[in-house]
C-alpha cells in the first residue's frame, strides 16, 4: 500500500499536530478527529500508515505479539478484517493499515512526506510551532510526537563503509520492492530481532551467507500458525479478549506464573518450562515464573532449560556453543527474545557461516567485504545492517523538539529523562508522548498500551477543552516522582545488569538508565487514572 504524497499544502493552523501515522498517530487521530471534534493532522514522513510496518519492511520481518490481539480495539476496524496468521508479516500488516484507512478515513487527514525536522512552544503564543523538511510552518494548541522508539537507526562508524560497492541496507530502510539474493553471498550485520529474522530469510536463498554475531540472541520458537477465519467472528470473544488484555502485566490475553520458579519441584519447573516452549511465542519469558526477571538463580533456570532445547538443533559442537551456550552471557529476557522459525536449523547448513565479531570484531568494510580484526576478509555482495535504533531519545532529537525556554529536549535529556507517567513533560505545555520513554510501551503488547495512553491523552485534552484551560505541564516534583518510579521498579529487575536498548547502553556515549516502564500495565493504568482524578501534579493556566 503506497500512499502518493499529498499535493496539498500543510495548514498554517491547528488545533493538535501528531507526529507520524503508526499505531498511536491513528489511534489519536480517529479519536481526537471523532470524539473531540478538534482540527487535527498527521504530518508523516513516510509515504503510508504503517509507521514502523511501514518503514520495517526486510525479509522476514513479522511481529512478535500473536492476533487477534496485537491490533486497535476500535469495532469499526476489526469487525471487517480477518487475520491470515498468527504473527502476521509485515506485508500482512501493511494491508491492515490499509484497511484501517479504508474503515477511519485516515489519510485525507495525512500530510505523508512531511518530515517533521523542528518543534518549539512559544510561550506568548500559548502554541507550538512546528517546521517540516519541505519549509512549511505550522502552528497547533496541542503536539503529540507519536514517532514510536525506533526512528533513529544505529549505523555504527565503521571505517570503509562507504567504499562498499555491493549493495548495503540498514533494516528500516529496506526497498520496497524487495533485494534479490539469489546466487548472491550475503552478510547479516547484528543478531538482535531483526538480524535472526533477516537471517532465517537470506539464508535460503543466497549462495553464501555470513552472520556477524557480537552477542548469540536468546530466540524463541514462534510456532506460526494459519489463522481460521470462522474463529475470529466471534464479537463476545473479541471484546473479552481486549478487556483481558488490559489487566494482564504485558497487555497481552495470557500472564505469567503466579509462583516462583523455586516454588515447583524440579519435574514440575520442567513441565512449566516445557509447557511454554511448546506453545511458543514470548511466552517462556513473559508468561514464566514471575520471578524470572528479579532472580538470578530463577533465571538461569529457564535459560538453562532454553539452551538445552536450542543446542538439540544444532549439529556442530561449535555452532552450539556459539549460538547456545551452556552458561547464559546475559539474564535471559534482559535483551529482547527475538522469534525464530527455523533460524537454528540454518547453521546446519554448508553455506550458512557464524563470523565471532566479540573476539574479532569488525575492523573494516572494503569494497569486496567486511574484514575483522583477526585479518579475514568475508566477500559479500550484499550487506544487511541489523544493528538496531538509538531507541526513543534518538528520535526525539531526529524531530528536534524545543521547550517552551528554547532548549533542546534531547539536550536535557542527555544526562537523564524526565517525564510525567512517560507521557508529558516539564517545560513541554500541552505536548503528549504516546510509545515513548518511560512508557510500558516495548514490555507491552504495543496497540494494548498504545490505546492507555491514547484513551489519558484524549480525556485530558478534553478536560481542558471543556474548563478553558489553554496550557497544561507536569510540575517538576511530579517528573522526579515517575522518575523514581522508572528507576526503582528497573532496579528490582535484573534489566540494568545487560547492556541493551532497553537501557541505553547500545549507542557509544548514551547516558545508560531504563527508558522503559517495567512495572506492567496493571499498575501504570493505576497510576494514569489517580493522575487524571486531581490536577495536583500540574501547573495549568
Ligand atoms: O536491534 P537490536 P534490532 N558491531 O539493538 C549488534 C524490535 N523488533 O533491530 O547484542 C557489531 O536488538 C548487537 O550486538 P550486541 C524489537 O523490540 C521487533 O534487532 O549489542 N554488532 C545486536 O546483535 C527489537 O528488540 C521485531 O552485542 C553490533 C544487534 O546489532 C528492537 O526492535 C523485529 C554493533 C542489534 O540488535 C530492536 O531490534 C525486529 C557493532 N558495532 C525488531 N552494534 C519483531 O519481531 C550493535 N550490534 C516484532
Amino acid at each position: 500500500m503506497t500512499i502518493p504524497a499529498s499535493p496539498r499544502a500543510p495548514p498554517k493552523e491547528l488545533d493538535a499536530l501528531i507526529v507520524g501515522a503508526g499505531f498511536s498517530g491513528c489511534y489519536l487521530l480517529y479519536k481526537i478527529r471523532e470524539e473531540l471534534k478538534l482540527n487535527v493532522k498527521i504530518f508523516e514522513a513516510g509515504s503510508s500508515l504503517g509507521g514502523t510496518w511501514h518503514w520495517n519492511c526486510y525479509p522476514g520481518a513479522r511481529v512478535d505479539c500473536p492476533v487477534p490481539g496485537y491490533e486497535l480495539s476500535i469495532e469499526d476496524i476489526w469487525k471487517n478484517w480477518t487475520w491470515k496468521e498468527k504473527y502476521p508479516s509485515w506485508e500482512e500488516l501493511q494491508e491492515y493499515f490499509a484497511h484501517i484507512d479504508q474503515e477511519l478515513s485516515l489519510s485525507q487527514d495525512c500530510f505523508f512526506q512531511s518530515e517533521v525536522v523542528s518543534a518549539q512552544f512559544l510561550p506568548e503564543q500559548q502554541r507550538w510551532v512546528v517546521a517540516t523538511k519541505g519549509g512549511s510552518v505550522t502552528f497547533a494548541k496541542y503536539l503529540i510526537p507519536a514517532i514510536g522508539f525506533a526512528t533513529k537507526q544505529y549505523i555504527p562508524d565503521w571505517k570503509g563503509l562507504d567504499t562498499f560497492r555491493g549493495k548495503i541496507y540498514h533494516s528500516s530502510a529496506w526497498p520496497k520492492e524487495g533485494v534479490n539474493v539469489k546466487g548472491k553471498k550475503v552478510g547479516v550485520i547484528g543478531t538482535g530481532s531483526t538480524g535472526v529474522q533477516i537471517t532465517q530469510s537470506w539464508a535460503k536463498e543466497a549462495a553464501e551467507t555470513y552472520v556477524f554475531q557480537r552477542t548469540p540472541n536468546t530466540s524463541l520458537p514462534m510456532r506460526q500458525e494459519k489463522l481460521d477465519p470462522s474463529q475470529q467472528k466471534d464479537r463476545q470473544g473479541r471484546l473479552e479478549l481486549f478487556a483481558d488484555s488490559l489487566t494482564t502485566f504485558g497487555g497481552l490475553p495470557y500472564d505469567n506464573v503466579a509462583r516462583n520458579t523455586f516454588d515447583d519441584s524440579p519435574e514440575e519447573r520442567e513441565a512449566t518450562y516445557e509447557r511454554l516452549y511448546e506453545e511458543g511465542g514470548l511466552k517462556l519469558w513473559i508468561a514464566s515464573y514471575k520471578d524470572l526477571m528479579t532472580d538470578d538463580a530463577a533465571n538461569r533456570e529457564s535459560y538453562q532449560f532454553w539452551a538445552k532445547k536450542t543446542r538439540a538443533r544444532i549439529n556442530d559442537p561449535t555452532l552450539k556453543d556459539a549460538l547456545a551456550p551452556l552458561e547464559p552471557l546475559h539474564a535471559f529476557g534482559t535483551k529482547r527474545p527475538s522469534l525464530e522459525q527455523d533460524y537454528y536449523e540454518q547453521f546446519n547448513k554448508p553455506h550458512v557461516h557464524l563470523v565471532d565479531i566479540k573476539n574479532h570484531p569488525i575492523a573494516e568494510l572494503q569494497p569486496n567485504g567486511i574484514v575483522t580484526t583477526d585479518g579475514k576478509l568475508h566477500e559479500v555482495d550484499f550487506i544487511a545492517i541489523a544493528t538496531g535504533f538509538d531507541s526513543v531519545t534518538g528520535g526525539i532529537k531526529k524531530m528536534g523538539i524545543k521547550d517552551a525556554d528554547g532548549v533542546e529536549l534531547s539536550q536535557r535529556w542527555n544526562e537523564g529523562i524526565y517525564t510525567y507517567l512517560g507521557l508529558m513533560v516539564s517545560r513541554c505545555p500541552n505536548m503528549f508522548l504516546p510509545y515513548s520513554a518511560h512508557s510500558p510501551s516495548v514490555f507491552s503488547n504495543g496497540p494494548t498500551s498504545i490505546e492507555v495512553q491514547g484513551s489519558w491523552i484524549v480525556q485530558i485534552i478534553r478536560k481542558m477543552e471543556s474548563q478553558g484551560v489553554h496550557t497544561i505541564e507536569p510540575k517538576k516534583q511530579a517528573e522526579q516522582a515517575w522518575r523514581e518510579e522508572i528507576l526503582a521498579v528497573a532496579n528490582m529487575t535484573l534489566l540494568p545488569s545487560t547492556k541493551s536498548w532497553y537501557m541505553g547502553s547500545n549507542i557509544p556515549g548514551k547516558h545508560v538508565e531504563p527508558i522503559f516502564y517495567i512495572g506492567g500495565l496493571p499498575r501504570y493504568q493505576q497510576k494514569c487514572a489517580e493522575a487524571l482524578t486531581s490536577w495536583v501534579d500540574f501547573i495549568t493556566v
